[in-house]
């Protein structure tokens, strides 16, 4: 991990997500309701889908919230092409980049079903005072300082870590406070839950449907077949899993050889909180956080959740 982040530099970026989010959460409490939310925005964003509008208004807040916070000097966002590097006083000689998906779980808006808000955050490798560069986006996910995300549920929860742990926070509406609902979050070792898209099931690798036919059996730990639970929003997926135990598998398919998940972006924030709570993140052969990145809206194949359920996974991959 890099240089810890200090507690007055947490404060910081926790108030600018906080503010991101209360806003945020309170238009899509409202989504059904107002126009100018719902739906597409007509745009197709850098990964060839269809950007929602909620998707375009989630990317502004978290843009503008990272750039007013003074100490964030670049973001990259699943929602556009290209980084952004901050070039206006103090943000400029800020020491940290955040990348993040502002909207996860984006097919899930317009059926009212919980959505999510992914965050990295990594101290600049490049000097102070110079505009942040691509290589500044580019760490390993070991490098992060801290992560988190949102999530808009029926309560809207905020879950990061700063390295030493995992807390939890609960929107209270009426004050517009997080709470600090979750102390030391800890994912249980095992679990009974499984989540994954089965449609794809017979595109995967057979080690891959050898595992989902042992969790379907009553071969497991429990000597019940596990549950399947998939809501196609990973922010949700996961935190079910954190709380409840469970595992959570994006796999490579032919419509997506690299799997459909970004690793800056989606993997190794939750990555980080997974092995921070006790769990494990992998591509099924290789731990998510010690990727070099090469390209900014890379993909990786995904299994992320209780330690013991990720280890067998991979024993059946090979
Ligand atoms: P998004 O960031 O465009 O919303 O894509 C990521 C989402 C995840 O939240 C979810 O787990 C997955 O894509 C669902 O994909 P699929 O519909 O292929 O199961
Ligand atoms: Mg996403």
């Amino acid at each position: 991990m890099g240089k810890p982040i200090s507690a007055e530099e947490l404060e910081i970026i926790v108030r600018a997500v906080a503010s991101a989010s209360h806003s945020l959460s309170d238009e899509i409490r409202r989504a059904g309701l107002l126009e100018h939310i719902l739906g597409q925005e007509g745009n197709v964003n850098v990964q060839g889908e269809a950007q929602q509008k909620l998707d375009v208004v989630a990317d502004r807040a978290f843009i503008n919230a990272f750039l007013d916070c003074g100490i964030v000097c670049g973001i990259a966002s699943e929602e556009n092409d290209e980084f952004v590097a901050f070039d206006h006083e103090p943000s400029k000689d800020g020491d940290f980049v955040v990348l993040f998906d502002p909207l996860d779980g984006s097919s899930n808006i317009d059926v009212n079903v919980s959505i999510g808000t992914i965050f990295s955050v990594y101290r600049r490798v490049s000097p102070k005072g110079t505009a942040v560069t691509l290589l500044d986006m580019l760490q390993p996910g070991t490098e992060q300082v801290m992560a988190g995300y949102v999530l808009y549920g029926s309560s809207t929860m905020l879950v990061y870590s700063s390295g030493n742990g995992v807390n939890g926070f609960t929107l209270n509406p009426s004050t517009g406070e997080f709470c600090l609902s979750h102390p030391d979050m800890i994912m249980p070792e095992n679990g009974r839950l499984y989540a994954m898209n089965e449609g794809n099931i017979q595109e995967c690798e057979q080690g891959l449907v050898h595992y989902i036919q042992y969790c379907q059996s009553r071969d497991n730990q429990t000597g019940m077949p596990y549950s399947g639970r998939y809501i196609g929003s990973l922010v949700a997926d996961f935190h079910r899993n954190l709380i409840k135990g469970g595992i959570y598998i994006y796999p490579a398919v032919p419509a997506s050889p690299e799997g459909r998940l970004r690793l800056l972006y989606e993997c190794n924030p939750l990555a980080f909180i997974a092995e921070q709570a006790g769990g494990l993140a992998t591509t099924g052969r290789q731990r998510i956080l010690e990727i070099v990145p090469t390209q900014l809206h890379q993909r990786v194949p995904y299994y992320v959740g209780s330690k013991l359920m990720v280890e067998k996974a991979m024993s059946f991959l090979g």
